[in-house]
């Protein structure tokens, strides 16, 4: 049997190196540690890419803790009086009430924000109520696409002209062709072209790892990679393990080559890494099948479902190893590295991922939490912690961007400041 870990040896001159480690374990009593020096050093890049960009956009309607847990509370009341024969007669199962104390426990959730409160809190409907636009018009996830966009570019100080490639990456599309990004492209009057993506909570990280490798390739100058996560139609508003979980935002980031790069605030990209490995923990079976099925298409299983418990447990310790294995490919301690930008799954997911890490609880200045008021937003939670949490950061100093969920899909990005 063979054991394989990652350690830390300090060099001549102090600095901390990682090194493999592989035990092999002979008999019971001895073992053999053998240390092999770091086999993950990178190419040289001729070619720096930088995030010259970012944008966090969120509806202007927003759900707190206490409205939510009020609405589900009805909800359970009225459908408990209604089955109450059933449930007495032990053929239904009476819902359980949620609590709001709970909510914030368990995740760090407050309150989230919602592209249309209309219908998602009224018991008789539960679920968002959204006028459908004709063909003609801008859709809704083109739309708020479109706005968070608008908001990267500034902050990269480029317009819309000077973008070559659109990649739309979140957890959902609203429909499956033509591509949202392809509608975005032409919003926004962008000659080149434009994809979507889906790989649900590590979409944006994973867009992000696309748009590196065409800048390497040289199949694009400027890449927008937006993640319009339109997630509210997707909750089951009735189910107590997860109608707290999700809120609606947009997130967009500018990717080019550094030396193109016009933003205030540019973060050289040192590489990206990803990971899956399949797992029906978190799932949804909505898909254009259904028809041919002869299923009800918005059936519980069709809807956003989960296995928290087994996501929480075998999801931390992968995300972590990942990101040590990406720090260790470019010589970094994790303690080198002065900002974590995390996926906003849970705040204690992260509290455990930071520990393991670090040995020791990250700082909100360290490792910034916005679950509190955005939820889990699907993959742009990591982009939100970036875009409201970098500009204080000076030249030279790492962080690390992380993605990790549904998939599982895990995606970092290590990057400096310039
Ligand atoms: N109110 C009161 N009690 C509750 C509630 C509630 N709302 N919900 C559950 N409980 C109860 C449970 O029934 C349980 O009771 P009992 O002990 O009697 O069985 C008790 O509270 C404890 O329940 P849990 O063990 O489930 O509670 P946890 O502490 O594990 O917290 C969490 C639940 C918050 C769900 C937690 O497990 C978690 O966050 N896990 C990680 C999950 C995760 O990261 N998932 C990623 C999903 S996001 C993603 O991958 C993107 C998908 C695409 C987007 C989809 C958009 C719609």
């Amino acid at each position: 049997m063979m054991h394989k870990q990652i350690s830390w040896l300090k060099s001549a001159n102090s600095a901390l190196v990682p090194v493999r480690v592989i035990t092999f374990y002979l008999n019971e009593k001895c073992r053999l540690p053998v240390v092999l020096p770091n086999l993950y050093k990178r190419m040289h890049m001729s070619q720096q890419v930088v995030i010259s960009g970012v944008g966090v956009w969120h509806p202007k309607e927003s759900i707190t803790n206490e409205e939510l847990v009020e609405s589900y509370n009805a909800y359970v009341d009225a459908f408990n009086h209604k089955h109450a024969d059933e449930i007495a007669a032990g053929d239904v199962t009476a819902m359980p009430y949620s609590s709001a104390e709970f909510i914030e426990k368990a995740s760090g959730i407050k309150r989230r924000y919602i592209y249309q409160k209309d219908g998602a809190l009224d018991i008789n409907r539960m679920k968002p109520k959204i006028a459908p636009r004709a063909d003609e018009e801008l859709s809704h996830q083109a739309e708020i696409a479109v706005e968070a966009a608008k908001l990267a570019l500034d902050a990269a100080n480029v317009s819309a002209q000077d973008v070559d490639a659109v990649i739309v990456s979140c957890a959902y599309t609203q429909r499956a062709y033509p591509a949202i990004a392809i509608e975005v492209q032409e919003a926004l009057g962008i000659e080149g072209f434009g994809f979507d993506m889906l790989v649900a909570c590590s979409a944006a990280t994973f867009g992000m790892h696309r748009a590196y490798e065409m800048l390497c390739a040289g199949n694009a100058k400027r890449v927008l990679v937006i993640n319009p996560e339109l997630v509210s139609p997707q909750i089951n508003y009735t189910d107590r393990d997860s109608h707290f979980i999700f809120g609606d935002v947009a997130t967009a980031t500018v990717l080019e080559l550094a030396d193109t790069a016009k933003g205030e605030h540019v973060y050289d990209v040192l590489s990206t890494k990803a990971l899956t490995k399949f797992s029906s923990n978190i799932r949804s079976n909505f898909g254009y099948m259904t028809r041919a099925e002869d299923v009800d298409p918005y059936g519980p299983d069709k809807l956003f479902h989960q296995a928290g418990r087994k996501v929480f447990k075998e999801v931390c310790p992968l995300a972590a190893e990942h990101i040590e294995t990406h720090l260790a490919s470019h010589d970094i301690a994790p303690e080198g590295v002065r900002r974590w930008w995390l996926h906003q799954a849970n705040i204690n997911m992260n509290t455990l991922i930071c520990k393991r890490l670090l040995g020791r609880e990250a700082s909100q200045e360290e490792a910034p939490i916005v679950l509190d008021e955005y939820a889990n937003t699907a993959s742009a939670g990591s982009v939100i912690a970036f875009g409201l949490n970098h500009k204080d950061l000076v030249s030279g100093d790492v962080g690390v961007l992380c993605s990790f969920g549904a998939g599982y899909s895990i995606g970092s990005l290590v990057i400096k400041k310039r």
